[in-house]
């Protein structure tokens, strides 16, 4: 018997319901596959932990999570917490205390979902974005001078370390080339207004690339790339950014695949020496937690991604063929996907697929 030892953050609003889908997505596939065990411990930081201590998780937190073999958070935010106060205190210390220094998110549009490029078909839009997560433009690094005042100043640094973005190509390029694609890897830049920072990336990315010889490279600013995706998804195969560059082109990439609602992700410690931590790429919608209205199609595919990392073998690519299963089959549909089913109605069609 395998058994994994999970952290659990549901986090803030839609963060729980949406969480309960892929804990028993999770259950069933460790039951199906018989030699697989799950065990749990959940915590309550998130916002409303942060209204009632000051703190959005403990200040042992992050030795509390190292004796887990990985972390899932459903979604963090509240209206009345700052955003950056709920970002920088639990999403962000988390990936830089356990050095998750890749956030993979795959764009990948099942068939069955709504894609708003007409012309496209499932296998135009198959990429994978590899998202820098532990410093670039969200170090953390800046300051306030002269607050309030009419000469007030704000600086944001954004510090990329050769170590880190050596490190993040590599993987990238590793991913370009053993993925079987295209076997392409596409650079997202602003070389030509980011003079230092981006420049640098723009080096590392070629330097890096002469060991991959068979990888096909491109450089293309993120204004231009923005553009493309709508364009011509088909083009893309791994696609490499910085921390805010990867953070806002996924969420353009999330509407080629259907919406918020498809968005799965992993924040990686590529050396294994922390646990990984797997979250959809959804905020936490206040506006409609606990209506059971959420999309949980994220959360779970996010619970699958968390399956590769753990298991290696077998992958858990049936979670995706029942998903597809009940998206082509429509019946059991959220309504952003413009059907009536809840929450947790869907969890429970793709857990009647999986079962199938
Ligand atoms: N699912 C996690 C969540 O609540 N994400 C909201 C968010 O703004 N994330 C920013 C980021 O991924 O850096």
């Amino acid at each position: 018997m395998r058994e994994y030892k999970i952290a659990v953050i549901p986090g803030d609003g839609i963060g729980n319901e949406v969480m309960d889908e892929g804990i028993k997505v999770l259950n069933l596939f460790a039951e199906l596959k018989g030699d697989i065990k799950f065990t749990y411990e959940y915590f309550p930081w998130g916002c409303e932990y942060y209204l009632k201590t000051g703190k959005m998780m403990d200040d042992n937190g992050l030795d509390i999570l190292k004796g887990f073999d990985s972390i899932l958070l459903g979604a963090v935010g509240y209206p009345t917490v700052p955003d950056h106060i709920s970002l920088h205190g639990l999403l962000i210390k988390i990936r830089q205390g356990f050095n998750q220094c890749v956030n993979l998110r795959p764009i990948k549009l099942l068939p069955g979902a709504p894609c708003p490029l007409k012309d496209k078909a499932p296998e135009d839009i198959d990429f994978v974005v590899i998202r820098e997560n532990v410093e670039g433009e969200y170090s953390g690094v800046g300051g306030i001078r002269f607050a309030d005042k009419p000469e007030e100043i704000a600086i944001q640094t954004s510090v990329f370390t050769r170590k880190n973005t050596e490190k993040v190509m590599k993987y990238a390029y590793d991913l370009a080339e053993k993925r079987n694609k295209k076997k392409k890897l596409t650079s997202t830049t602003k070389s030509n207004a980011l003079n230092y920072s981006m420049v640098f990336w723009d080096k590392v990315f070629g330097e890096i690339g002469k060991q991959y010889p068979e990888v096909e490279t491109e450089s293309i600013h993120v204004d231009a790339i923005s553009m493309f995706f709508i364009q011509k998804p088909q083009n893309y195969d791994v696609v490499v950014a910085s921390n805010l560059f990867g953070d806002i082109i996924t969420d353009l990439g999330a509407a080629l695949q259907g919406g918020l609602g498809f968005a799965a992700s992993g924040n990686l410690n590529i050396e294994k020496e922390f646990p990984s931590m797997f979250e959809p790429v959804h905020g936490s919608a206040p506006d409609i937690a606990g209506k059971g209205l959420a999309n949980p199609i994220a959360m779970i595919w996010t619970a699958k991604m968390m399956l590769d990392d753990l298991l290696e073998d077998p992958k858990a690519e049936e979670i995706i063929n029942a998903i597809t299963d009940v998206l082509v089959e429509g019946k059991s549909l959220t309504p952003d996907l413009g059907g009536k089913a809840t929450t947790q109605q869907v969890g429970d069609a793709i857990c009647h697929k999986l079962k199938a």
